[in-house]
């Protein structure tokens, strides 16, 4: 089995205000031809192909397009809903559109039905919310709850069938070890999604399994050999610059680790984070080579220039953002700051904080503490659902 594994296309998104219609145009070229040109057994797309419940007009018509000319290629296509798109909206003539190859599976009442594909199986679990999905599986209404759930259903249906072909899997969500986007990025600090009852999913989890395809995560990665990130095909924001954005080509033997090729997408136009005085970045012939780029200047002047920006978009007509970060004493409050609470538990921090600015300087009671952990397990269920 050759699955072309591909996820969060995020269609609608921009650049930091930069329309990227074009630019997922371009990709979606890209992957017709791909497909046409390796003719694999499917093409498989795990979650967030909108990024929001109600897209842009121009991005549906994208999405429709894309996919009507892969399934008139005769290549089958399956697809499932991410924690950005509604799922009633996508899976919307998904019966109808199952006849013509074109599988979208947005409930988790169908996850152990497997797509046949090419010489195995493939079972497609949507993103799984968890106060939804708990109820239909019976199961811990957390991320790891649900999708263990959903995995040990599909484990149920596979001990029905003989052994076969390869079997893969796709899902949309957090397992153990992967890395987030923003984990590498300069100044900010992603929470992680591990707090309180919103936990990881253990890659163990996915265990017989020959292929994983995963969505959700952006950075393409794999975690250990049968599970995948394909990642997002176009960044999404400065923290991804240097990445190289892929799609990938995946070939799967029942019971071999999968061979994968990634697949580079076609960019719309470089990244460049830029740190410097004014000066310097109007005039430094090392940043000749970014001047078409997308760029981030963080200026160290120790007063904030004036009309900085009109006066570095001459030399980068497509920069998007200035920071003021001043060199001096007091200049790297908020770099220290991130510095400072890296790696530290949220509801440590929370409580320090509470500490700090209490008269008296008394730390919560378990009262208060139990108040901090449910607003944080709320928060990380919101960000886990925004990622
Ligand atoms: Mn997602």
């Amino acid at each position: 089995m050759r699955l072309l594994h591909t996820a969060d296309w995020h269609l609608g998104r921009g650049f930091h205000g930069a329309s990227l219609m074009d630019a997922h145009a371009a990709v979606l070229d890209h992957l017709v031809a791909v497909a046409a040109e390796v003719r694999p057994d499917a093409v498989v797309v795990s979650g967030d192909v909108f990024d929001r419940a109600y897209p842009p007009l121009d991005a549906v018509e994208l999405y429709d397009d894309a996919v009507a000319r892969i399934a008139e290629l005769g290549v089958p296509l399956v697809i499932t809903s991410g924690n950005h798109d509604s799922p009633i909206r996508l899976g919307m003539h998904g019966r109808v559109a199952a006849g013509a190859g074109v599988h979208v599976r947005t409930r988790a009442r169908d996850i152990a039905i497997p797509v046949p594909v090419g010489d195995g199986l493939i079972y497609a679990i949507p993103y799984l919310d968890p106060p939804l999905a708990a109820h239909e599986l019976d199961a811990e209404a957390t991320h790891a709850g649900v999708l263990g759930a959903a995995l040990a259903r599909i484990a149920a249906d596979r001990a029905t069938r003989g052994a076969g072909g390869p079997v893969a899997v796709m899902a949309h969500g957090v397992v153990a070890g992967g890395k987030a986007v923003a984990d590498a990025g300069a100044g900010r600090v992603e929470r992680p999604i591990d707090v309180g009852g919103v936990s990881a999913v253990a890659p163990a989890v996915f265990g017989g399994i020959d292929y994983a395809a995963l969505g959700h995560l952006h950075r393409p990665q794999s975690i250990g050999e049968r599970l995948r990130y394909s990642g997002a095909p176009l960044p999404f924001g400065f923290d991804e610059a240097g990445e190289v954005k892929s799609i990938a080509l995946v070939e799967l033997v029942a019971g071999e680790a999968p061979r994968a090729e990634l697949l580079p997408t076609p960019q719309p136009r470089g990244i460049a984070r830029l740190e410097g005085t004014l000066e310097s970045l109007l005039t430094d012939a090392a940043h000749a080579g970014v001047e078409e780029a997308w760029v981030e200047a963080t200026l160290t002047d120790r007063l904030r220039p004036k009309l900085a920006m009109e006066q570095l978009r001459r030399r980068f007509p497509h920069i998007l953002k200035i920071e003021h970060r001043p060199v001096g004493a007091d200049a790297s409050t908020a770099k220290q700051y991130a510095e400072r609470i890296r790696g530290r538990d949220p509801l440590e921090i929370a409580e320090q904080f509470l500490a700090d600015v209490r008269a008296g300087g008394t730390a919560a009671d378990e009262s208060e503490r139990e108040l901090l952990r449910a607003a944080l397990e709320h928060d990380s269920r919101v960000e886990a659902a925004s990622a």
